[in-house]
């Protein structure tokens, strides 16, 4: 074989390459020059046939092709590849044998969802949701609750103070009270005030320096504790179950009196219900009581005419005590394997 005849190859595989309409047409060109017994091949297995002198012309020769035809089928394969794919497409334009793509679902994160339970029950009572300020004032957040400069009650709300002087964010959401009071005296008043809240406190399972609470105010004329321990022993039959155990026990606030807060009975079958409860089998929801004449006062009520109940919840720690959560820190985590379960 000569090297003349090596390009006549070249030429014939490249035009009959180019005539090649689909895959079969494709395949069988590829047996022909590159199959076992293919054309190709042959002349490759000729270089050792070739007299010495022209033997390394014809065999660069010979390389060189085969390099070009197997370039050469590639495109052309790719380019069939494509027109099939191309006439299936305008033929079939859609594929219902094909499954959905699942598009991922989005949730309300538990602790929205905790709040939401608590607004309906709240609502189904009568109360309304008013929100109020994150950022408050010490005045509101402690002296119109009693709490004057230097109070050694003010160590129970260590919080973080802005750069601002007197401002801070809020501990609790407690002053929420006076600025519903001061819109409404001297109507009666029967809402709630769900909120974040801060606190600069060491973080535990149960305690974290973000947290959620929800406040409950009701002024009126002749409200009693008799009301509050109504009120707060129907929202936790509703939120746990009539056969869940609520302990009120006598507590201390400087802007209610008598303060009194509200425990209730971690489930019995937890494992982990001695650490969480500190071996007492209570985990503390709220604190509450009947609101000071002094803050009716600041709050523009006259305390010889109404009266009036507060109590502050953390539904957090209530989602917890539904579902035996065994730690206050997963809320914040976005772990998604605790975001959905929910
Ligand atoms: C108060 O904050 C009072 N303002 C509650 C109150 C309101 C009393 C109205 C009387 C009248 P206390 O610090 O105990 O009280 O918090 C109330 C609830 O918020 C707690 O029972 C708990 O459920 C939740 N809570 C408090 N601190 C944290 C914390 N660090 N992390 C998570 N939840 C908390």
């Amino acid at each position: 074989m000569s090297l003349d005849a090596l390009t006549d190859l070249e030429k014939q595989a490249l035009a009959e390459l180019a005539a090649c309409a689909d895959e079969a047409a494709l395949r069988a060109w590829n047996t022909k020059y590159f199959g076992d017994k293919g054309l190709m091949k042959a002349a490759l297995s000729k270089i050792g046939t070739i007299p010495k002198e022209q033997r390394a012309a014809y065999g660069q020769e010979a390389n060189r092709v085969k390099v070009a035809l197997t370039t050469a089928s590639e495109a052309k394969q790719a380019q069939v590849k494509e027109a099939a794919l191309a006439a299936s497409l305008s033929a079939n334009p859609l594929d219902v044998t094909l499954p959905g793509r699942p598009r991922p679902r989005g949730r309300l994160h538990p602790a929205t969802q905790i709040l939401r339970q608590v607004y309906a029950i709240f609502a189904d009572m009568g109360f309304q949701v008013y929100r109020t300020r994150e950022v408050e004032t010490e005045q509101y957040n402690f002296e119109y609750l009693n709490m004057p400069e230097h109070h050694p009650a003010r160590d129970m709300w260590d919080t973080f103070f802005t750069t601002t002087p007197g401002v801070v964010l809020r501990t609790h959401t407690s002053p929420g009270q006076i600025h519903v009071m001061r819109e409404s005296a001297p109507n009666p008043v029967r809402v709630i005030l769900p909120g974040m809240c801060y606190r600069y406190e060491a973080i535990t399972p149960r305690s974290e320096i973000q947290f959620y609470q929800v406040e409950g105010l009701a002024i009126g004329e002749g409200i009693t504790m008799a009301d509050l321990k109504g009120t707060i022993t129907a929202f936790a039959h509703r939120m746990f179950g009539p056969d869940r155990k609520v302990r009120i026990r006598s507590s201390y606030f400087p802007f209610t009196e008598p303060s009194i807060e509200v425990d209730i009975d971690w489930p019995k079958d937890d494992p982990n219900r001695d650490r969480l409860t500190k071996g007492t089998g209570w985990l503390e929801i709220m604190g509450a009581g009947m609101v000071h004449p002094t803050v009716l006062r600041h709050g523009g009520y006259d305390p010889d005419q109404v009266t009036g109940f507060a109590f502050g919840m953390g539904p957090q720690r209530m989602l917890m005590l539904q579902h035996a959560i065994d730690d206050i820190r997963l809320f914040w985590q976005n772990d998604l394997r605790f975001l959905r379960q929910f």
